[in-house]
């Protein structure tokens, strides 16, 4: 049968695109079509190979799809042996390499060919006449596994050369790897087949690229970076610089690490180190240091090998940001709301940059889904600022005596009842502000910034003050005496004085933060602001029933609930009703049903400079209470500008952008007040 030549075209763009779109997710990390599109131009190949079947060749993207499973891997024997790299850690490390390089040079200022060090595994590809022909894993450096049915399927790796003149033979030499994203992904399939999920893209990448059965490698998404080269025969490949031997790779289809740059002494190599190390979270896959490498290839053959390695190259790895500890033991911890967090105690090890001593556990299935038992062996990670994690349990390495977490069945704190109900996955300690963890919970968040805003009652303060019966609930705090609390450990009068003056200070406050600070379940800051706008006092509030409660914006049925609960427990109007005895006050709004018709609802303000009776947070409230939005910085959107005293550069602003400006006394007519 003839193939119509506009069927041989479209199968050869088709190709072309398909190739092309590999290489944007997986070299470039940044696809330029969405995953259904490109699914529909691979689904068309497909179609017209099996229309056409003397159309498909070995190099076609449709052929990456793995074949019939491999009883062993065959050995390879590297003719060129891959060599490992020196380690160094730290800045030290780095200027005696470049003074051994110097120095066996008889060069000042050297050219150095700087790269991210992928966190993969190295192979070796081969080239004849510009086809793939095989592929192997480094092993030991001089034998490694002949794993080329699994790199075909590798969707960014090259099957042919992109190139019309090919050499004889070119070795490529590289790192598999698996995209951050694609990890994720992978794991949340395992999860969802209940099937062992990976602890690092690293052990994923391993695990694909190690499958007998090559069909399983296709499905896993793997990524390749080109390094270097080994064997070459024939063709023009630049054999000055190493730059350019990369920059000819690239022409040739191949990924090579976008981050790659030329610097010069030991100055570009560390800013190289802390340019790199400053972006390194945001990167689409794990790096775990850079690679130094001196650019001139004639001047790397002159410094040589030692061992193993050669003296021309170097690792610069970043800190460890995961490292294997033990688990001394699970220990529970009791939230404001009641809720029992395991938290393991681990043996202390530096990781990222910190020494780690606990990791959160966050609940019971956390524990069993990743099956973490006291005395285990585990990985610990610290990525970025992020809350150390036990990534996963090294299970050779668990001891016989390694004990099972039992969720207690009493609080630890104050051995009340812990229930587990259905849909949750925490316990929580029944008690509520009988429980003392409970109660110091609460009073920390009573007094915390954005609720009461108390300054200097923080954790040990309020351990003691919890501790010593002092006080019960926050309510109490409004009777403490300077004496009081310079009766306390490690409390000086100076500073007893400032935490009786910061408590006095926040009895005049807002409505949302006063709702925020008693701490409802399920009520944020955002919450507390909607609920004090809508209803507009606290009695309102406390009257409202769960269905008034679900007019406000956001607030669902479970909100709603809650907050029912809350004020239905004669506790709860108890300790309120102190607190406004005791002199905590604010000032009342009027509720949204106005609002919506004020003249101001959803106009934008902004405030600056001081004004004449209202604080700063009066004023926000009396605007947010009638509808009106206020941010802080003046744009073409900002309806007005109140400005008091020492206005600053957004007065400026605002007249500059002709936007109204008002002083207090029109705020409060604008206000109708
Ligand atoms: O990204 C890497 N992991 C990487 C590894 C890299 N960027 N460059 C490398 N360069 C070499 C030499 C200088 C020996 C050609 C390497 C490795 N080697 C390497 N990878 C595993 C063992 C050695």
């Amino acid at each position: 049968m003839k193939i119509p030549a506009q069927v041989i075209e479209r199968v050869r763009r088709l190709r072309q695109s398909v190739e092309h779109h590999n290489y944007n997710y997986y070299a470039l990390a940044a696809p330029t079509i969405p995953d259904s599109e490109y699914d529909k131009l691979f689904a068309e190949l497909v179609e017209l190979e099996r229309r056409y079947p003397q159309l498909v060749s070995l190099d076609s993207p449709s052929q990456r799809v793995g074949s019939a499973p491999l009883k062993e891997f065959a050995q390879v024997v590297h003719r060129i042996p891959m060599l490992s790299l020196n380690n160094a850690f730290s800045d030290d490390d780095i200027i005696a390499f470049d003074r051994r390089v110097r120095e066996g040079l008889e060069m000042q200022d050297i050219e150095y060919s700087v790269e991210p060090k992928f966190d993969g595994l190295a192979i070796s590809l081969a080239y004849e006449k510009g086809q793939l022909v095989s592929g192997a894993t480094r092993g030991d450096g001089y034998t490694g596994e002949d794993v080329t049915a699994n790199l075909r399927t590798v969707s960014v790796i090259p099957l042919r050369l992109a190139t019309r003149k090919p050499p004889a033979l070119l070795e490529v030499r590289g790192e598999v790897l698996m995209l951050k994203k694609d990890f994720e992904k992978l794991n949340a399939q395992q999860r969802e087949k209940k099937e062992k999920e990976f602890a690092n893209p690293r052990n994923a990448a391993a695990g694909s690229l190690r499958q007998l059965d090559s069909r399983i490698t296709a499905r896993r998404k793997l990524s390749f970076f080109a390094y270097g080269v080994g064997q070459v025969k024939g063709g023009n490949l630049p054999e000055d610089k190493h730059n350019k031997l990369m920059d000819c790779l690239v022409s040739f289809r191949f990924p090579v690490a976008p981050e790659r740059q030329v610097v010069r002494g030991v100055k570009g190599l560390l800013e190289y180190y802390r340019r790199i190390g400053a972006k390194r979270d945001k990167l689409p896959y794990d790096i775990d240091g850079v690679v130094y490498k001196v650019n001139d290839l004639t001047l790397q053959n002159r410094l040589g090998f030692v061992a193993r390695a050669p003296r021309f190259a170097v690792a610069h790895k970043f800190p460890a940001q995961e490292e294997l500890t033990e688990v001394l033991n699970i220990e529970v911890s009791v939230g404001r709301t009641g809720v029992l967090t395991p938290v393991a105690l681990l043996k202390p090890v530096f990781v990222g940059g910190v020494t780690v001593s606990h990791a959160t556990l966050h609940n019971e299935d956390e524990i069993r889904r990743k099956d973490i038992r006291i005395g285990d062996t585990v990985i610990i990670r610290r990525a970025g600022d992020v809350i150390p994690e036990i990534v996963a349990v090294v299970n050779d390495k668990r001891p016989k005596t390694a004990r099972k977490f039992v969720m207690p069945e009493k609080c630890p704190v104050c051995g009340s009842r812990v229930v587990r109900f259905e849909d949750e996955a925490a316990a929580r300690c029944i008690a509520g502000l009988f429980c003392s963890a409970q109660r110091k919970q609460a009073l920390l968040h009573f007094a915390s910034r954005r609720a009461m805003d108390i300054e200097g009652l923080g954790e040990k303060l309020v351990d003691q003050l919890v501790d010593n019966a002092v006080t019960r609930t926050p309510a109490d705090l409004y009777k403490l005496g300077a004496a009081e609390l310079a009766d306390l450990e490690r409390m000086a009068e100076k500073s007893a004085a400032n935490v009786i003056a910061a408590i006095e200070k926040s009895k005049r406050t807002t409505l949302p933060r006063f709702i925020y600070a008693l701490g409802i379940r399920n009520v944020g800051e955002a919450t507390a602001k909607d609920l004090a706008r809508y209803f507009g006092s606290l009695d309102k509030l406390m009257q409202a029933n769960e269905e008034s409660l679900q007019q406000v914006p956001d607030v669902g049925p479970v909100v709603a609930q809650s907050i029912v609960k809350f004020f239905s427990e004669p506790h709860n109007r108890e300790v309120i009703e102190q607190l406004r005895a005791r002199g905590v006050s604010w000032q009342e709004g009027k509720s949204l049903q106005l609002a919506a018709t004020s003249a101001i609802s959803n106009k934008i303000f902004v405030l600056t400079g001081t004004l004449p009776h209202l604080a700063r947070e009066e004023a926000k409230y009396k605007i947010e209470a009638l509808g009106g939005k206020v941010t802080s910085s003046v744009s073409a959107k900002t309806d007005y500008v109140v400005a008091g005293a020492d206005p600053g550069s957004k007065l400026a602003k605002a007249q500059q952008l002709e936007v109204k400006v008002l002083d207090e006394a029109g705020l409060l007519k604008l206000l109708g007040s």
